[in-house]
């Protein structure tokens, strides 16, 4: 492969090249708590929530994948805009986020139950270890933007996470950031 470089637009996200994909509230609707405000924000204008370019390379170790995520400011009831979030399907992959724009919280769990929450701003870079499941929620009041780099054969496991949902959900209460945290004293694990 020869190499080859991509320009990317700090504020927006955009990246001149890969593959974009974008999620709806409708592509998401079991995803956030409140059920039926999504139905609703659905049914209404059905708002972009975020969307993000992945340069198209091989899926094999060795190579280095990496793209650009944009998550909308925003909320479906009173969680924040997010992810989908997800488990890399080879557990030992690990991940950066380098912020570039926005104000965000990066939820991360792991399967034995370990929880934790990292600030995203402008300048952080912010390290998913292997075994760590991550979504990454929009809580400022213009796009969150955000560089992610992971090893090639890493693969993507939605299922994990779209059938037991984050531990921590990020809300906003009387226009308060609050990571909602179900066993603040620990899981006992
Ligand atoms: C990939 C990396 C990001 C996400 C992107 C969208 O391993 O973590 O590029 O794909 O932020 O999130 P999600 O959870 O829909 O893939
Ligand atoms: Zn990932």
């Amino acid at each position: 492969m020869h190499p080859f470089r991509s320009d990317i637009d700090f504020q927006s996200g955009a990246m001149s090249r890969g593959v974009l994909r974008t999620r709806r509230v409708s592509d998401m609707l079991d995803y956030f708590a409140d059920k039926g405000a999504a139905r609703e924000a659905a049914e209404d204008r059905d708002p972009l929530v975020y969307q993000y370019t992945t340069i198209d390379l091989p899926e094999e170790s060795g190579h280095v994948l990496h793209g650009m995520t944009t998550i909308y400011p925003g909320l479906v009831g009173r969680e924040y805009y997010m992810t989908k979030g997800h488990y890399h399907r080879e557990r030992a992959a690990g991940e950066v986020y380098l912020c570039l724009s926005g104000l965000g919280k990066l939820v991360m769990e792991r399967e034995d139950g370990e929880t934790a929450v990292l600030d995203m701003e402008p300048g952080t870079a912010c390290y998913v270890p292997p075994y760590w499941a991550h979504r990454a929620c929009n809580v400022g009041e213009k796009p969150l933007v955000f560089f992610a780099s992971f090893p090639g054969h890493a693969g993507h496991d939605y299922g994990t996470v779209e059938q037991y949902g984050f531990a921590n959900r990020v809300e906003n209460h009387g226009g308060k950031t609050v990571v909602i945290d179900p066993m603040p004293e620990g899981r006992g694990l």
